[in-house]
């Protein structure tokens, strides 16, 4: 029997849909603060091979999830290009930046991505040989806007400021910085689906502040050319997108850049996905992270509401964004018997 996540890829409507969560190895589980702790700082953490995938696996033993995903991070592939990375405890991540031609063309060749990353590649190997028979690997990437938003900022911004004053101001390097981001996240994917990886998946966070003709040129084109490079190389390879508060622009989207599953954030209703965009394909969310905070009654509901919204089409439970580190553990168990009753 084919894994549950892969029949929902493919188009299939389930009884039960299959679930995993957005940042479910993360801080609000504390066998994962102990194995930061022990790793010393993130970054360590994401290149110890052992340890990313031993904290991969801790949500697969305590709430037997239907897919893994890969622990690592959407700014190891800036760092594999060049660009210095650290974190700064309690504030985020931090880069060189990336604002002028002259940096662009310091940047390492794409071809030299795999040198860093070897260890990426390693933790999936290691996780294919690990993981329960039924549990669906999936790899990851940030999608060029998103990726090119930290690199030009040198951190995370509320507004993607400085990303979207250097797309007005020098069109030709932020242009050159997302097709340099397109053709690395092509090969990077695609190390990963030879590793193991069985699914992919394109993390546009920040997709929801590019608008109009500039959502089409740098949110949609390049998913389109990742997937299409992507699948030329592993024909069937499963591709979930998920431009983050793409709102209307979410219609259509899976069509467009050939994607098997687009996953939706909770600032639209489940009830308009199922009709806009479920009719197109799986669709992936949607519920709001925020209530594995608050617990009780809600929870429940909004599962439910969620779950039957989406119930007539293929759907694969998830959040609308990455839980968060002040989740009660327990309030995922309580979503998940919610939904396997
Ligand atoms: O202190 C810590 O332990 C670090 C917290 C943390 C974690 C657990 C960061 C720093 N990254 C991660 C892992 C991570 N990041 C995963 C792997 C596992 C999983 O989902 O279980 C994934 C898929 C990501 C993806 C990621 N990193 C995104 C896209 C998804 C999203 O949440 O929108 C983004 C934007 C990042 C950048 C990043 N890395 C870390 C932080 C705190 C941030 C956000 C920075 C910001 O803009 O404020």
């Amino acid at each position: 029997m084919t894994k549950t996540i892969l029949r929902a890829l493919a188009g299939e409507t389930l009884p039960v849909p299959p679930i995993w969560m957005m940042r479910q190895a993360g801080r609000y589980l504390p066998e994962y603060r102990a194995m930061r702790a022990k790793a010393g700082d993130f970054l360590s953490l994401c290149y110890t091979p052992d340890l990313a995938a031993e904290v991969t696996l801790q949500p697969i033993r305590r709430y037997g999830f239907d897919a893994a995903i890969l622990f690592a991070d959407i700014l190891l592939l800036p760092q594999a290009l060049g660009a210095d990375l650290w974190f700064v405890t309690g504030e985020g991540p931090r880069l060189s930046t990336i604002t002028t031609a002259a940096e662009l063309a310091a940047l390492k060749p794409k071809d030299a991505i795999h040198e860093t990353l070897a260890p990426v590649y390693e933790t999936v190997r290691i996780l294919a040989q690990e993981l329960p028979k039924d549990t669906t690997l999936i790899g990851f990437a940030g999608a060029p806007w998103t990726v090119a938003t930290y690199m030009i900022a040198g951190r995370g911004t509320p507004d993607q400021g400085p990303a979207h004053a250097l797309k007005a101001a020098d069109r030709t390097t932020f242009a050159a910085l997302i097709d340099l981001l397109t053709e690395a996240t092509i090969d990077y994917l695609s190390a990963q689906v030879e590793a193991g990886a069985e699914v992919v998946k394109l993390f546009d966070s920040w997709a929801g502040s590019l608008k109009g003709a500039d959502f089409d040129d740098f949110a949609l084109k390049p998913a389109k050319r990742i997937i299409e490079g992507l699948k030329a190389r592993h024909p069937g390879l499963p591709v979930i997108a998920f431009p983050r508060e793409a709102g209307e622009r979410y219609v259509g989207f899976a069509k467009v850049t050939g994607a098997d599953c687009v996953a939706i954030d909770n600032s639209v209703s489940a009830e308009w996905a199922a009709a806009n965009v479920q009719r197109d394909g799986c669709v992936q969310g949607n519920l709001d992270p925020s209530l594995l905070v608050t617990g009780g009654d809600k929870l429940i509901a909004e599962t439910r509401r969620v779950r039957e919204a989406f119930a007539n089409g293929p759907h694969i439970f998830n959040l609308g964004h990455g839980i968060t580190p002040e989740a009660d553990p327990e309030n995922v168990a309580r979503m998940i018997a919610a939904i396997r009753g």
